[in-house]
């Protein structure tokens, strides 16, 4: 069996196979994870259960729940450090994500602003009952394993507070069971905009050309697509939260992400440059995250073996945890326990 670390606090988190991955998952999630590794006992999952919340191509999802893993580690996840595996592998996500669905208000699930957003466009019909449900699953995954963190893009902070009235509505009915989690955004980055609109959210699922930068894209397409960022017509480079100055903004705030330089730096370095100047060291910046990235990614999607064995001792460790909060939470809940 394997270890299972005590001692540190828990860190939980996990983001869709559902296309390839952006720098907006880099700078909101995946950047944050590799920073919390030596500090925290963590646990990173490629959640496949939540992808299939909108209909997904069975080959393509298989392929991507591999390169989802795969870029885990590429990004800097270190799997002597911590756990990645794959959410459907732990059956124990799926157990407690029914019996969360069964006391979560659909009051409160309506009130998800993301369930209103995928929603918005889609007639009753259409919309599977999983996104609307999709939170109760997102709770489970983190209540599993009494997570006392979790990093994440600021849009799911929503679903975090919905975990902590969940989590304390069956501590309440039933004792205490499960640890309250916080959420963790990153100083810069928690939001990065699409790039040809930057009024929304870069999205891996977003299929216009020049939205995100994804972090498998070719050098030389990632620099065009930042060079073709929407700014505006004035000149001066800040930081801004006007709705025109979106796009400089969020830059500025990709060029912030990774060089951890502060707001003032930034803007005393770009003084009386232009966009042009600003794009550029920004597209560079991007660039010296994914050249790195992207050597080890296909290192590893060659090393035959190796990803299979990382996620199997993954499995174990997940399971080893979240079988033991089940067992905790399906007694509680008054369920016969097999003899
Ligand atoms: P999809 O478009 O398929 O809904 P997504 O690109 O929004 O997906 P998720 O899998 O939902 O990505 O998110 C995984 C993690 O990445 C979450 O922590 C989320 O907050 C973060 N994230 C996603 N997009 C951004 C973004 N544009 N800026 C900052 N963080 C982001
Ligand atoms: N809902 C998240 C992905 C996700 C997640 C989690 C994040 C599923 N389970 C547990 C943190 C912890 C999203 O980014 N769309």
């Amino acid at each position: 069996m394997a270890a299972v670390n005590d001692s540190k606090p828990r860190v939980l988190s996990g983001i869709q196979p559902s296309g390839n991955l952006t720098i907006g998952n880099y700078l909101g999630a995946l950047k944050q994870w590799v920073e919390v590794q030596h500090d925290y006992d963590c646990f990173y999952c490629v959640v496949d259960l939540h992808a299939i919340t909108v209909p997904q191509d069975p080959a393509e999802l298989r392929q991507r729940t591999r390169e989802s893993a795969a870029m885990y580690i590429a990004a800097g996840i270190d799997p002597e450090l911590s756990t990645i595996f794959v959410q459907s592998h732990v059956p124990a996500h799926s157990e407690l994500a029914w019996m969360l669905t069964c006391m979560a208000p659909i009051g409160w699930l309506h009130r998800m602003t993301q369930f209103k957003d995928r929603t918005a466009k889609q007639t009753q019909e259409s919309i599977g009952a999983g996104l609307l449900n999709y939170p109760s699953l997102m709770a489970a995954d983190i209540l599993l394993y009494h997570a006392d963190l979790v990093p994440v893009g600021d849009d799911q902070n929503q679903h975090l507070e919905f975990t902590r009235d969940l989590a304390q509505r069956f501590n309440h009915l039933y004792g205490e069971t499960f640890t309250l989690p916080t959420v963790m955004n990153p100083q810069a980055g928690a939001r990065i905009m699409g790039l040809d609109n930057p009024t929304a959210k870069m999205s891996k699922s977003e299929a216009s050309e020049n939205h995100a930068v994804f972090l498998l894209d070719d050098l030389s397409r990632a620099r065009k697509k930042i060079m073709r960022a929407v700014t505006d017509s004035h000149r001066e480079i800040c930081f801004s939260e006007e709705p025109e100055r979106a796009g400089v903004n969020n830059l500025l705030t990709i060029y912030q992400a990774i060089s951890g330089k502060s707001n003032a730096a930034i803007e005393a370095h770009f003084a009386g440059k232009g966009y042009g100047d600003l794009k550029r060291e920004t597209a560079d910046c991007v660039l010296s995250t994914l050249e790195p990235l992207q050597a080890r990614y296909y290192e590893l999607m060659n090393e035959a073996g190796y990803l299979d064995s990382v996620l199997r001792l993954g499995r174990e460790k997940a399971s080893a945890i979240a079988d033991e909060t089940l067992k905790l939470a399906q007694e509680r809940m008054g369920f016969l326990a097999p003899s």
